[in-house]
C-alpha cells in the first residue's frame, strides 16, 4: 500500500517527505506499506479540516449523520473477510481473532446508528410550574484519537463512531504498526460519503502534537499507561480539553475452590494467549485457591504445551507472533525477571528460532508459580505478552487482597459455582470489566469499556465515551410573563 493521510476528504502525501513501513510480525521481510512521518503542518491541515467541517456537520440531524455511518457498515460488511486478513496480517493475531476485530467495530457502527434514534437528553421539572427544564447534550468539536495496533480496527471505530454521531469531527492517529487497517477504515468512510473533515487520518509519530494543539477539544487515548500519562499532564495545562484514557492492566483470573475446572482452565487459556496475551484485558496472572491449585496446573500447563503456534493466517493456529522485535525483548526480560525473583517455572518459553518461526517474531508461553510478593515486579508490571504467573492463595480474603495488590484496575473474572463468593469479589475487588464463569477479555461495546487506577480514567468506549464527547447542557423555559426564581425570590421595583 502507498500509504497516504487522509485530510479532508483526500488522500495526501505527508510534507515532511519522511515514511515509515508497516510490515508483516509473522514475516518480516513482507512489506504492507509505507506511509508518512506526518509533520507540524500535516497536523495542522488534519485539524483545521475537521474544525472546518465541524459547523455543517454539527447541524445535521443525529438521524442524518447516523445514516452515513448505516452506509458505513453496510459497506464494511460486504468485505469483512479481506478487511479481516489484513487485520490478521498487519498486526499477527490469529484470523478468527482478526475476523473478531472486524466484527466488533462493525458492531460498534451498528450500535452507534441505534442510539441516534434514542432519546439523548431529559426533561426535568422546574421547581417553577412555569418553567420547563431541558438536559441537552452538545458536541464538544474536533475530537483527536489516538490508538493502538492490537485491536487496529474496533479501537479506532469505538473512538470515531460514537464522535462523529453526536456531531463531533475527529483527527485519527493510529499506531505506526497498523496503518494498513487505519487507512482501510478511511477508505471505507470515504466510500460510505462521510462528508470531508468528518473524519481525517494523520499517520507517523505527531500524537504530541495533536495533543497539545489548541484547537482539538477532546484528547481519547488508548494504549500504554506511559503515554497516557503524559497525554494527561499535557492536557491539564489547557483549559477546555478532555481526555479519556484507557492504559492497560495486570488483570487476574481468579479461581476458587469450587470453581468447575473445565471452565476454569477453559477460561484461563483464552485470557492468557489470545492476541498472544497482547490484550489490555489479558490475564497475566491467574489466582487459584490451593485446594484445585494441582488439578488446574496440570490441566493449565498440558493445553499450554499444546497451543498452536505459526502463521496466524491458517486456521488452525491458535497463538501468531508478538507485534516486533521490542515486545520480544521485553517480554525475554520479564521470562528472565521472573527467574531472578523467585518463580517455579512450570513452562519454559521464550523467542521461537526454528526455520518456520525465525522470520517472525514468535514467542511461547512462558508460564510459572510465585506467591504474592509486594516487591515483586513480574507480579505488578504488565507484559503484553504470554507470560502468566500462578498464584496460589487460601482464602477469599487473600484472594481480594492479592487481586487488588496492583496499581492497576481493568479486568476482573472469576470462576465459581457459589453466588455469595462472587459477590464478595464483585464488591470489593477493583476493576472496570468483571466476568463470572468467563475470560478476563470479550468485551462487548454497548457495555461501558475502561478501568480505575493506572488503568484509566474516562471510559473510551461506546456507552460511556458520550459523556466525554459531548458537554451535558441545562436549558430552561419560562412560559409565564414575569421572572419567578426557584429559591423563591421575587423583586418588584
Ligand atoms: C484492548 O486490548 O485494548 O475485551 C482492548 C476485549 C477486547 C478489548 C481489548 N474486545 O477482549
Amino acid at each position: 500500500m502507498d500509504g497516504k493521510n487522509y485530510i479532508n476528504g483526500a488522500f495526501v502525501n505527508g510534507n515532511s517527505g519522511g515514511r515509515f513501513e508497516s510490515r508483516n510480525p509473522a514475516n518480516f521481510d513482507e512489506l504492507l506499506g509505507t506511509f508518512p512521518l506526518s509533520s507540524e503542518k500535516d497536523v495542522n491541515d488534519a485539524v483545521s479540516a475537521a474544525q472546518g467541517a465541524y459547523d455543517g456537520w454539527r447541524r445535521l440531524s443525529r438521524i442524518k449523520r447516523g445514516e452515513y455511518l448505516d452506509e458505513f457498515a453496510q459497506l464494511l460488511k460486504k468485505d469483512k473477510e479481506e478487511i479481516s486478513r489484513l487485520v490478521t496480517m498487519e498486526c499477527g493475531k490469529g484470523i478468527m481473532e482478526g475476523r473478531a476485530d472486524v466484527t466488533e467495530g462493525i458492531h460498534m457502527v451498528q450500535y452507534v446508528c441505534g442510539t441516534v434514534r434514542m432519546p439523548h437528553g431529559d426533561v426535568i421539572d422546574s421547581e417553577i410550574p412555569e418553567k420547563d427544564a431541558f438536559l441537552r447534550r452538545k458536541p464538544k468539536g474536533v475530537v483527536a484519537a489516538i490508538t493502538p495496533w492490537n485491536f487496529p480496527f474496533a479501537i479506532p471505530l469505538w473512538l470515531l463512531c460514537p464522535s462523529i454521531a453526536e456531531g463531533n469531527t475527529v483527527v485519527l492517529k493510529p499506531s505506526r504498526e497498523t496503518a494498513c487497517t487505519a487507512n482501510k477504515i478511511a477508505e471505507y468512510a470515504h466510500k460510505a460519503g462521510i462528508p470531508p473533515g468528518v473524519i481525517n487520518i494523520v499517520h507517523g509519530s505527531c500524537g504530541d502534537l495533536l495533543v497539545k494543539h489548541p484547537d482539538t477539544q477532546v484528547v481519547l487515548f488508548v494504549g500504554s499507561n506511559d503515554v497516557g500519562s503524559e497525554i494527561k499532564r499535557v492536557v491539564a495545562g489547557h483549559h477546555n480539553k478532555m481526555c479519556a484514557c484507557e492504559m492497560g492492566g495486570k488483570n487476574a483470573l481468579i479461581v476458587l475452590d469450587d470453581a468447575n475446572l473445565e471452565i476454569a482452565v477453559n477460561a484461563a487459556i483464552i485470557s492468557a494467549y489470545k492476541t498472544s496475551g497482547q490484550r489490555c484485558t489479558s490475564a497475566s496472572r491467574l489466582i487459584v485457591h490451593e485446594k484445585v491449585l494441582r488439578e488446574f496446573e496440570r490441566r493449565f500447563v498440558e493445553i499450554t504445551k499444546r497451543i498452536k503456534i505459526g502463521n496466524p493466517l491458517d486456521e488452525d493456529v491458535f497463538m501468531g507472533p508478538v507485534i516486533n522485535q521490542a515486545a520480544t525483548e521485553k517480554i525475554a526480560r520479564y521470562n528472565e525477571l521472573a527467574r531472578k525473583e523467585g518463580a517455579d517455572v512450570l513452562v519454559d518459553g521464550g523467542r521461537l528460532t526454528d526455520e518456520k518461526y525465525k522470520k517472525g517474531y514468535f514467542m511461547s508461553p512462558f508460564v510459572y508459580r510465585m506467591n504474592n510478593n509486594p516487591t515483586s515486579r513480574v507480579l505488578h508490571e504488565e507484559v503484553f505478552g504470554p507470560h502468566v504467573a500462578i498464584i496460589p492463595v487460601k482464602n477469599i480474603e487473600e484472594t481480594v487482597k492479592v487481586y487488588n495488590d496492583t496499581d492497576y484496575g481493568l479486568a476482573c473474572a472469576v470462576i465459581t459455582e457459589d453466588f455469595r463468593k462472587a459477590k464478595a469479589i464483585r464488591d470489593d475487588c477493583e476493576y472496570g470489566l468483571g466476568y463470572v464463569n468467563l475470560p478476563t477479555i470479550g468485551a462487548e461495546v454497548h457495555l461501558p469499556f475502561g478501568g480505575v487506577k493506572k488503568s484509566g480514567t474516562g471510559m473510551p468506549s461506546a456507552s460511556t465515551l458520550i459523556d466525554v464527547i459531548t458537554h451535558r447542557t441545562a436549558w430552561t423555559v419560562n412560559h409565564a410573563l414575569e421572572i419567578k426564581m426557584a429559591q423563591g425570590l421575587t423583586i418588584k421595583w
